[in-house]
């Protein structure tokens, strides 16, 4: 299923029930004592909720009284749509056809586009109505759609992993979804016949390396730790040995989300990234930002604080399950200009999809 079509089906919300998860492994410090996966995996598929109905980006990005069910399964352009019945584009730029204006602009800023990116593309959207005398629905909205993949256009979303070995180093601050998607990413790979290695890179928070040795083994891939406290410079020098002797194809390197304060894990994510080009200096290297979809614009501005000090290559867009705000896909490219490689849909390993810009496009409006 298309990931788009998975993120409108499936808005679920099954946050709580591995945030939960996280916390029983974080309680559990004895690494002997540890549960089992599968104990872990089962006291979660018990509080698993019940998958709930799809929500809509109109539905919630227009926050009115609940609209009739059908309506709920429409894009932002259907419920233009509704409000302009007919070919509302004549020769001439009508009242009613301002009137649209300002409600598609309003729309998109609602959907988490970005104040300044929704009035730009709207202005070049008039622009481009006028001199190319683009009328009727579906020309409008086509022109809608190109001027949007035209913003999304910051980069190749694909990994460069064109080194054996290559090294992805995730960052973001706590709580977003590294140690998640680190898994999720790690089986893509696997099952694309790569050898992986995680690098459990958080030696901060109690336990973060118990939760990536839980997807280290869901992914069937190797994982180098140390313990809890150890130097997370020591424990990349160390995984990039292990790559380098066993012929690993990716290390995945995880990485803190929040130390005792922001300096500090600037400074320690300037570390690795010293490691690395000291010991791999040759090797292709993912920066990959997570960023939480949920936390919309203001996510944003951290995005641009670690953007600026470790440099991404691109952005892992998590929690888009949980969210109708699917428009900072697109505030995302204009602010960073840097790519988003993959979304996330949930919290299973194979809830992550390579970003297809036409495909989000397509479903966006
Ligand atoms: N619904 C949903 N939940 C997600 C997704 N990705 C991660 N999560 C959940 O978000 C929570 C935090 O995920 P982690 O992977 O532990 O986040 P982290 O960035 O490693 O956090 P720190 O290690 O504290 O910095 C967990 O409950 C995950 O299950 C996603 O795409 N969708
Ligand atoms: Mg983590």
């Amino acid at each position: 299923m298309a990931f788009w079509d998975k993120w409108r089906k499936e808005n679920k919300e099954p946050r709580e029930t591995q945030t939960e998860l996280r916390d029983a492994v974080n309680e559990n410090e004895s690494l002997e004592e540890k549960p089992a996966a599968e104990s872990v995996e089962a006291a979660a598929a018990e509080t698993k909720v019940p998958e709930q109905a799809a929500e809509t980006v109109e539905a919630e990005a227009t926050q009115q009284a609940a609209p009739p069910a059908e309506e709920k399964k429409t894009g932002l352009w259907q419920k233009l749509k509704k409000l302009y019945m007919g070919d509302v584009f004549g020769s001439a730029i009508s009242e009613a056809d301002e009137a649209f204006f300002e409600d598609l602009e309003e729309m998109l800023i609602l959907a988490d586009v970005g104040m300044e990116t929704a009035v730009d593309a709207v202005k070049e959207l008039r622009q481009r109505m006028i001199e190319d005398k683009i009328s009727g629905q579906e020309p409008v909205k086509e022109c809608l759609r190109e001027i949007l993949a035209e913003k999304l256009q910051v980069g190749d979303s694909g990994l460069n992993l064109s080194t054996k070995p290559s090294v992805i180093l995730v960052i973001g601050v706590n709580g977003v979804g590294k140690t998640t998607s680190i898994g999720k990413l790690a089986s893509r790979l696997r099952r694309q016949g790569k050898r992986v290695l995680l690098c459990a890179g958080d030696t901060f928070r109690a336990a973060a390396a118990d939760q990536l040795e839980i997807w280290a083994n869901r992914a069937k891939c190797e994982l180098v730790r140390q313990k809890e406290g150890a130097d997370p410079g020591a424990v990349l020098f160390d995984a990039i040995q292990a790559a380098k002797a066993r012929g690993v194809d990716v290390v995945i390197c995880d990485t803190a989300g929040r130390l005792h304060n922001k300096a500090n894990l600037m400074a320690e994510l300037h570390k690795l990234r010293k490691i690395i080009d000291r010991e791999l200096p040759e090797a292709a290297l993912e920066t990959l930002l997570v960023l939480d979809a949920t936390t919309g614009q203001n996510g944003l501005i951290q995005a641009k604080q670690f953007q600026e000090t470790a440099g991404c290559t691109g952005i892992i867009l998590t929690k888009l399950d949980g969210t109708a705000k699917g428009g900072i896909v697109i505030a995302i490219a204009q602010e960073l200009r840097v790519p988003v490689k993959f979304v996330g849909l949930g919290e299973g390993i194979d809830d992550m999809q390579p970003f297809d810009a036409k495909e989000y496009v397509g479903a966006l409006i």
